[in-house]
């Protein structure tokens, strides 16, 4: 990326609105203000950063185009740590599409996805996390969500890691001074204090590890299938579950082809509910296509619910013996309970065991199987952790300093003791961290993760 060009792109989204953001950054932001709004360069000169401006945005001919409200940072003192203009204007595509031309036409480039917050972390406003928390600020879809995103954006995790970060150094000179000391020198009072001082920032990890679940599931949402055998109620359960009638309900089997998704949200839960095609022989091409993208999205999945129709039990047993659902937990569902006859329940008690008995039909279990989804997911007490580890990227990053840090108290902790080794993988512990951070982060990292940005963020 040529940073020191000027970029700009729309930051609210497209299609009409009260208003539309544009910002442009970069060092031609003041000279594109100049040309847009044809102030004097006097006037110019004294446009103060962050004061907000009503000035008339003109047209291709100069001519008065449209009412707009202007402010302008001056750099390092914005969110990019460049010069940066935020035009609010008529929020009609048209007028956005035409402004953000006219910059173009004045010298600015069209920015790529995600270009701002890479740029204000290039220019050191932000670190890798926190530029991951915007990301999660932007996508939020719960409250809880939304307040961990805030204090990661704010630097509450990025605070923790640097002073793991800094232990971590302080133990790696300490055991580097130790490889120039002579063996006979080293006591055992050397390596205590190393497996002591390790062994508690190794603590401070793994406490982040254990919550990443929560607060990666807070942020992003937790995925959950629906999946079972065709015609046992998944399309009826999907839409009990969230309320309205979204899926296409049908005696006929094998209605339900493509994927159909809903966010909900349960005790403060962000959920992604998929309801897919059942698990049969497929009659054609195009249920074979819904059953193949249903058995991929399983195994993606945080959570499985296979529903079973409980009038139908044999075949439901037979159905589920795969290998499709390992490492996913699953929630068996026993529905259609309101064709059951009372007493004949018992009959099938064995089969049921562990699994939850609802009827879409009447609502009944319904609420029951929301918490069981929860408490599945492990998430009944979800409201302790205000920030953490919410990315796989951040969770590749600290798995790696956990390793490290396990090698180091193992090796630590038996004789001959391997100061090399120790010194080695205590430096693995460090990169671990700093990728976390950022620091050092190879281009091709950084590109992968701004890609997923939206433009104009
Ligand atoms: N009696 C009864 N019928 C149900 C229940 N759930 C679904 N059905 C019926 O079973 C048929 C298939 O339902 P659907 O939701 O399309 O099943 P899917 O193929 O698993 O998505 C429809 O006729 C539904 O009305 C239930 O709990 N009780
Ligand atoms: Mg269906």
């Amino acid at each position: 990326m040529a940073n020191g060009d000027t970029v700009v792109a729309q930051s609210t989204p497209y299609g009409y609105g009260g208003i539309g953001v544009i910002r442009v950054t970069g060092p031609d932001a003041l000279r594109i203000l100049g040309r847009l709004t044809n102030l004097s360069k006097e006037r110019l000169r004294a446009f103060k950063p962050r004061l907000v401006y009503k000035e008339i945005v003109l047209d291709e001919n100069k001519d008065p185009f449209d009412d707009a409200v202007l402010i302008y940072f001056k750099g390092p003192e914005s969110y990019t740590g460049e010069d940066l203009l935020e035009i609010s204007c008529h929020g009609s595509p048209y007028i956005l599409k035409y402004i953000i031309d006219l910059c173009i036409n004045y010298g600015a480039c069209p920015a790529g996805p995600g270009e701002f917050t890479k740029r204000a972390f290039i220019n050191g406003k932000i670190d890798l996390m926190q530029a991951e928390s915007v990301a999660n600020m932007v996508s939020a879809s719960s409250h809880r969500g939304v307040s961990i995103a805030l204090n990661g954006l704010r630097g509450a995790l990025s605070k923790e890691i640097a002073v793991v970060r800094d232990k971590i150094i302080n133990v790696l000179s300490y055991s580097e001074h130790l490889l120039d000391v002579s063996e006979e020198d080293i006591v055992d009072t050397n390596i205590a204090h190393i497996i002591n001082k390790v062994t508690k920032i190794h603590k401070k990890v793994q406490k982040l590890i254990k919550n990443y679940n929560t607060c990666r599931i807070m942020t992003s949402g937790a995925v959950v299938v629906l999946c079972g055998p065709p015609n046992s109620g998944k399309s009826t359960l999907f839409n009990a579950l969230v309320g309205s009638d979204r899926a296409i309900v049908n005696k006929e089997p094998g209605t339900t082809r493509d994927l159909l998704d809903a966010l909900i949200i349960i005790d403060g839960v962000p959920i992604t509910l998929v309801d897919t095609a059942g698990l049969r022989d497929p009659e054609n091409d195009v249920e074979s296509e819904g059953i193949q993208k249903a058995r991929d999205y399983m195994k993606g999945a945080d959570l499985a619910c296979i529903i079973n129709d409980i009038t139908k039990i044999e075949v439901t047993t037979e159905m589920l013996d795969n290998n499709l659902l390992k490492g996913t937990p699953v929630v068996n569902v026993y529905n259609k309970i309101d064709l059951i006859k009372k007493g004949v329940l018992e009959k099938y008690s064995g089969v049921l065991k562990g699994g939850l008995i609802t009827s879409a039909l009447t609502g009944s279990g319904v609420e029951e199987l929301k918490k069981h989804i929860i408490i599945t997911l492990g998430l009944e007490n979800n409201t302790t952790e205000t920030f953490g580890i919410t990315t796989p990227r951040q969770y590749n990053a600290i798995m790696k300093s956990d390793v490290a840090m396990a090698s180091v108290i193992e090796l630590a902790g038996h004789a001959p003791i391997q100061l090399e080794l120790i010194s080695f993988e205590l430096q693995n512990a460090l990169r671990g961290v700093e990728d976390l951070l950022g620091i050092k982060t190879a281009d091709e990292i950084l590109d992968n993760m701004f890609n997923s940005f939206c433009v104009g963020k």
